[in-house]
């Protein structure tokens, strides 16, 4: 069984063009006065006519069951509208029906597709749509040139089985391909697709704003930062987060899971993987031939692939653009959880940890550590204890293992006279990021701090132990204090 909320395409008559509202859902709208469009001329007479269902990410459409060509009405919607891109962070997203990336739509080789384009009168400027899947000059480009408040229409066959990327090809092009207008358009070859257990619909994109990754508020689109190709954001799915928490995709152990991943770009090639996980199976730039047992895939921009994978053993796999410093830094993080019984016969998990001692004689066992989920500290020593854990995970990086920091780029933690002078200050940066200039034991830092993805607790445990570490002036810091702290800060 397929992951799907929507049933199979509604079957409609050749006749049933009229009237035929109440079939259609998901604010596809049925303009019932529509006069079927001219058709494409078929061998076999008249095909009967299918309105496509369409799904938002990471949903797609249930697999198709027909044997037969149809007819496919695909309506889809542009909107230019003002959605979250990181917690804290607006943009203004130019997207194919509402939400980046655009509708997923699923048709079968050989059918005729009649594409609707509408531009919402509210859009302040023009929009097509070229789709790869059309055998045609511009993929439709020019036929779908569609003002604000207007509606155009045209009709292809899809020929060529396979995972295509669509797009906006409005001038500039660079521009409303940044803005978010991609999404992918599946075409099942004739035969079908194999069943799998789980279907997901992931695109990767590459934002350009004027601020910093995490600076806060609406930000504007950076033309600078697009011709340079250096995005301050790239995620999957139209923003940080999108596919992490609770907006996590989820299997159960056993089953098969099939993932439809696309790149809108604009600029970046994709390195997708899925930490934890081999592709048994994929379909490299979305095409006809499979690799078999690949670690990483890449996905060009304006390109796509399948990826499948059998999940054996529960837990939380991180998909990933494995140039890395994208995925911890610029938001390409998603998760997959898997639920279901152990199999410690592939994967243990930890079964020891030793104080390794190549020189002495005795080997201590040490008491087996409290896993950092599934506990709350309750004493000083434990903040300290859980904090080491989230240092490493989330300061390190920049502030360096002994907290001595990077001279010019990132300030110190040890013995920092900024952090000591005032504790609350320090947890509204570790809550709300920061920008701008600062002095730090006498050097002037003028640089960001991203705002990390840390709970109160999580705040209260790193700065417990940054504060009992490297000649800070100790203390524990304590969860009221971070809630307080994060109230009054400002900068
Ligand atoms: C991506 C790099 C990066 C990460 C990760 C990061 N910081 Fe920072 N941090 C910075 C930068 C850069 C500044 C200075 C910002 C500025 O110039 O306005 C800073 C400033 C600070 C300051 C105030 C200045 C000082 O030296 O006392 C504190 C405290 C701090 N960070 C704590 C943390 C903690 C705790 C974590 C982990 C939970 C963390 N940071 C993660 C880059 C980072
Ligand atoms: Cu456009």
């Amino acid at each position: 069984m397929t992951r799907s909320l929507l049933s199979n395409a509604v079957m409609i008559g050749t006749m049933g063009l009229f009237g035929l509202g109440a079939l259609t859902s998901c604010g596809t709208k049925a303009t019932n006065a529509a006069t079927p469009s001219s058709s494409l001329a078929t061998d076999t007479g008249p095909l009967p006519t299918i309105e496509a269902q369409l799904t938002d990410a990471p949903l797609v459409p249930a697999p198709i069951t027909r044997k037969k060509p149809a007819k496919v009405i695909v309506r889809l919607e542009v909107t230019e509208v003002v959605k979250k891109l990181a917690d804290g962070v607006d943009y203004t997203f130019w997207t194919f029906g509402g939400s980046v990336p655009g509708k997923f739509i699923r048709v079968r080789q050989n059918d005729e597709v009649e594409f609707h384009l509408m531009n919402h009168p509210d859009s302040k400027n023009p929009h097509n749509i070229d789709l790869h899947a059309v055998t045609g000059p511009g993929g439709g480009a020019s036929a779908t040139f569609t003002a604000p408040g207007q509606e155009t229409v045209f009709n292809f066959k899809v020929l060529n089985p396979g995972l295509y990327v669509y797009h906006c090809a409005t001038a500039p092009v660079g521009m409303h391909i940044a803005n978010g207008m991609y999404g992918l358009i599946m075409v099942e070859p004739e035969e079908g697709m194999e069943p799998v257990d789980k279907e997901f619909y992931i695109m990767q994109g590459d934002f350009y704003t004027k601020g910093g990754f995490g600076a806060p508020g609406l930000q504007p689109f950076d033309m600078e930062k697009a011709l340079d190709e250096k995005p301050s954001y790239v995620v999957f799915n139209g923003s940080v987060g999108a596919l992490t928490g609770d907006n996590a995709i989820t299997a159960k152990v056993g089953e098969k899971v099939r993932l439809f991943v696309g790149n809108g770009g604009p600029n970046l090639v994709s390195s997708f993987h899925v930490i934890g996980e081999i592709f048994d199976k994929v379909y490299p730039e979305g095409g006809s031939n499979t690799n078999t047992n690949v670690q990483t895939t890449l996905v060009p921009a304006g390109g796509s692939a399948i990826t499948e994978f059998k999940v054996d053993v529960p837990g939380n796999y991180v998909l990933v653009d494995h140039s890395i410093f994208r995925t911890f830094n610029k938001g390409a993080l998603g998760m997959l959880k898997v639920e279901g019984p152990d199999n410690l016969a592939i994967y243990s998990g930890q079964t020891t940890q030793k104080i390794y001692l190549p020189e002495g004689s005795t080997v201590q066992e040490m008491p087996k550590s409290v896993s950092p989920l599934a506990s709350v500290a309750t004493n000083k020593d434990m903040r300290v204890d859980l904090g080491r854990t989230l240092y490493a995970q989330n300061c390190q990086a920049c502030h360096q293992a002994e907290g001595q920091g990077i001279k010019g780029a990132f300030p110190p933690l040890a013995k920092s006279d900024f952090l000591n002078a005032d504790v609350n200050r320090s947890i509204g940066v570790v809550a709300h990021g920061l920008e701008g200039q600062i002095k730090v034991n006498g050097e002037v830092y003028n640089s960001t701090m991203p705002k990390l993805k840390l709970t109160d607790e999580e705040i209260a445990n790193v700065m417990t132990y940054v504060l009992n570490n490297w000649g800070n002036k100790g203390g524990e810091v304590s969860l009221d204090q971070v809630k307080k702290a994060k109230l009054s800060y400002k900068h």
